[in-house]
């Protein structure tokens, strides 16, 4: 009974853990400050050949989850690095995997950069401490409003065209930008459903080159629930081009799908009152998804096929009148 207690206190299962980070307050990443140490517990370094390449975030003992963009490399030169706080020096909590297998999304697109995210399993578990541990994950039914505040952590560059990474993990808070909105700062059409949007819109802060695969979270009560996975964006921290992250809740069934064995903790995002965004337009946009526009397009759908009736009305008078004549 006492073992029993003892074993499960040691290796807690992921869905109860996830999302406490044992470092209560706190912002390259563009804009934004050193993290402490712990404070995000679930940020993992993937390295290529002991450099670091990419972000990821633990999402039990076994697997981190990544971006498929960061994953065009042989599994064999990448390690998992997490417990860190700084690239360099020594980090007393850090702990080091080999990559197992790779996953990344049977649907990725590198061109449009759709379905941008990989699981990577590691070559063996990794035991749950005060700087590592599981990030919740947002379930399939969670909604971001615009304006949601958001975190977004990495050791990216600090600033765009810079090729050098920062020594000490960086955080920055950015609120989401809803898809409506992000579709017309960007081309409409560019921000599709299996993406998120967050970023200021005069700019200054962001996720930059070294942050992709990284986590983008958000808190609700007491456990931090990843939305995002850093993805894309034009150039870094620029007015009116938000980074793009992969949405994560539209992958709760993908994910599930590969990480049988200690499920990891999904948990519903939560957004209240209006969202700002859908009422947002611009031309290009498909109509607004509210009841007045769903009623308009009825009464339309309507009143053309009135209008049909006419024309086939007519037409019969034409081609009786033609008889006559
Ligand atoms: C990159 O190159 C990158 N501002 C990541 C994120 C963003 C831009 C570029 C978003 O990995």
């Amino acid at each position: 009974m006492f073992a029993a207690t003892a074993a499960a206190d040691e290796n807690p299962s992921s869905a109860i853990v996830c999302g406490k980070s044992p470092v209560a307050t706190g912002t390259r990443i563009v804009g934004g400050q050193n993290a402490s140490a712990g404070r995000w517990p679930w940020q993992a370094s993937l390295r290529q050949f002991g450099r670091h390449i990419c972000g990821a975030s633990l999402i039990n003992k076994d697997w981190v989850l990544c971006a498929a963009h960061c994953v065009g490399f042989p599994k064999i030169i990448l390690t998992v690095v997490l417990g860190q706080q700084t690239q360099q020096g020594s980090n007393p909590n850090e702990v080091s995997r080999s990559v197992k297998l790779i996953i990344k999304h049977p649907s990725y697109d590198p061109n449009t950069n759709d379905n941008d995210i990989a699981l990577l399993k590691l070559s063996s578990s990794v035991t749950f401490t005060d700087f590592i541990r599981p990030v919740c994950l947002a379930a399939d039914n969670s909604v971001f409003h615009s304006g949601t505040e958001s975190w977004i952590t990495g050791w990216g560059v600090t600033a765009e065209g810079e090729s050098l990474s920062p020594n000490i993990l960086q955080e920055v808070e950015v609120p989401v930008i809803g898809n409506r909105q992000c579709n017309c700062l960007y081309e409409v059409g560019t921000i599709t459903d299996n993406m998120i949007c967050a970023g200021l819109l005069e700019g200054g802060k962001d996720s930059c080159q070294g942050d992709s695969g990284g986590p983008m979270v958000n808190r609700q009560n007491t456990v931090w629930i990843q939305s995002g996975i850093v993805s894309f964006g034009k150039g870094c921290a620029r007015p009116n081009l938000p980074g793009v992250y992969t949405r994560v809740s539209r992958y709760q069934e993908w994910i599930s799908s590969h990480v049988c064995s200690d499920p990891p903790g999904f948990v519903q995002f939560i957004s209240t009152g209006a969202d700002s965004d859908n009422t947002y337009s611009c031309s290009g946009l498909p109509p607004l998804p509210t009841s007045t526009a769903s009623t308009s397009r009825t009464t339309s759908a309507r009143s053309s096929s009135k209008q049909n009736s006419i024309s086939y009305f007519l037409l019969l008078i034409a081609i009786l009148f033609s008889f006559h004549m």
